[in-house]
């Protein structure tokens, strides 16, 4: 028999995702971080950051497509957008079909994401050359505090609260994500497994409930994601979500459409139990 490899991401203490691996192409420390780019049978090329599955070239299109799309076709004509983190450049990929946008700002703090990502993920990466682009490789956090009424949409795609993006989860982050949009500006950040990250998940909507007049979750399937069901947080200075302004649709969409944005607010109970409830006896203990 051969000698079978299998990555495995500890999802929670007790749980594991295992994918079989063809092959390793890159294994790496920067400064930040551990990067994997590994091919999996299951799902491709996968980007692995410090152990946490970032992306797969199978079910990436869900994530990106759902963080990009809904605030960009919540605004009716957005021009300028920033990327906080993102640096596979998939956002970047969905951001670039609007003919509209003019100005793309990446801002992310690791450069060997960005070079994996080029190398091996060029399905991905593929926008990362996009003339309207401006990589920034600098922390979010730091960055945020320099901007003032310059963007439309600001998408923050980190990876989890720990370390490096700790500080892209906190309040002042978000006052700094207010200032640095427009006045009918809007903001999403992706907040996590609603079935293992329960208390995260409502503290940082309450965080972002704080400091915008509107604010709104939503959920999309991303299979190789702890639980597989993933939730993204909206903050609004005016526009509604749930009635999208925006006429353009980009083309050859595989997840977002129409009818996916309006159903994707639509929230199971125990889910809204999570955003009301205070003392969190609800969330799961997972
Ligand atoms: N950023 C969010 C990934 C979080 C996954 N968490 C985990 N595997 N534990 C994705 C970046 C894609 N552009």
């Amino acid at each position: 028999m051969d000698t079978e490899l299998w990555f495995t991401e500890k999802q929670t203490p007790a749980l594991g995702l295992s994918l079989k691996v063809k092959e390793t192409l890159l294994r790496c420390r920067t400064q930040f971080q551990e990067i994997a780019v590994l091919d999996t049978l299951q799902c491709g090329r996968m980007l692995v950051l410090d152990g946490m599955v970032q992306t797969t070239v199978a079910d990436e299109y869900v994530y990106h497509e759902m963080i990009a799309h809904v605030p960009l076709r919540t605004h009716p004509v957005p021009r300028s957008v920033l990327v906080i983190g993102g640096g596979d450049g998939g956002v970047v990929r969905e951001i670039s079909s609007y003919p509209h946008v003019q100005k793309i700002v990446l801002v992310e703090i690791d450069a060997g994401v960005v070079e994996a990502a080029r190398r091996f993920m060029p399905e991905i990466s593929c926008a990362l050359n996009d003339p309207r682009l401006e990589i920034i490789y600098k922390d979010g956090a730091e960055f945020i505090r320099t901007c003032n009424d310059a963007f439309d949409v600001v998408i923050v795609d980190s990876t989890e609260p720990v370390a490096i993006a700790e500080g892209l989860f906190g309040t002042a982050f978000y006052k700094g994500v207010f200032d640095a949009l427009k006045k009918d500006g809007i903001m999403v950040a992706q907040t996590e497994s609603p079935f293992y990250n329960g208390l995260l998940l409502r503290s940082t909507f309450q965080r972002i409930s704080t400091v915008f007049p509107r604010s709104l979750l939503y959920l999309a399937p991303v299979p190789t994601y702890p639980s597989g069901l993933w939730s993204f947080t909206l903050g609004s200075k005016s526009f509604n979500p749930l009635e999208p302004a925006g006429a353009y649709l980009p083309p050859d969409l595989r997840f977002y459409s129409a009818e996916i944005h309006r159903s994707a607010f639509i929230l199971p109970p125990f889910v809204q139990e999570l955003l009301q409830n205070e003392s969190g006896i609800n969330s799961p203990v997972i």
